[in-house]
């Protein structure tokens, strides 16, 4: 069954919100489940790298990272998709990159936008063990641009 979801766009009020945390309780729940994998589905279908939930209209601290090679970063990796439960930054490289940037929510418009070029990142998996994992260059960019969307920021803002 087709379980595409609508994607906010740059000016519905849900995009500016903190989302909330996910609860303990919420962990073993199927709407998680059914969640993450409606959020899949939406990012693949509209080729994206990654995806928050409140693009999907869910206020939630959930982030999919999903980098692949593509026409403006050939050399980034491809990696199994990353589902992040309340994902937390607690350590970031003071060097930055600068790099062009797209966002599901924001059709047609790119910007290069400066990351930390290194980051390490605390979150819960979907069965709920807490990982921390450290990431560079593509991949650390697509975690921030996603940790932003978690805390109502869209990468125009930081153009
Ligand atoms: O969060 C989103 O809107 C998904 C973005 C993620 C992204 C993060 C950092 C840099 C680029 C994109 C979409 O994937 S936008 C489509 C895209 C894909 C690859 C490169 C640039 C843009
Ligand atoms: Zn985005």
């Amino acid at each position: 069954m087709n379980n595409i979801l609508a994607v906010a766009q740059q000016g519905e009020p849900i995009l500016n919100l903190i989302a909330a945390p996910v609860m303990e309780v919420e962990l073993k729940s199927e709407w998680l489940n059914h969640l993450t994998e409606a959020m899949m589905a939406t990012m693949l279908a509209r080729q994206g790298v990654g995806i928050a939930a409140p693009q999907v209209y869910v206020s939630k601290r959930i982030i999919i990272v999903a980098s692949r090679a593509n026409p403006r970063y050939p050399d980034a990796p491809n990696m199994q998709p990353i589902i992040m439960l309340n994902p937390k930054i607690i350590e970031a490289s003071q060097a930055k990159v600068i790099g062009q940037e797209g966002c599901l929510s924001v059709p047609e418009q790119r910007g290069d936008v400066a990351r930390a070029e290194q980051i390490k990142v605390r979150y819960l998996n979907l069965q709920g063990h807490e990982i921390v994992q450290e990431f560079s260059g593509f991949p650390a960019r697509i975690v921030q641009h996603e940790i932003d969307h978690l805390d109502g920021i869209l990468f125009v803002e930081r153009l």
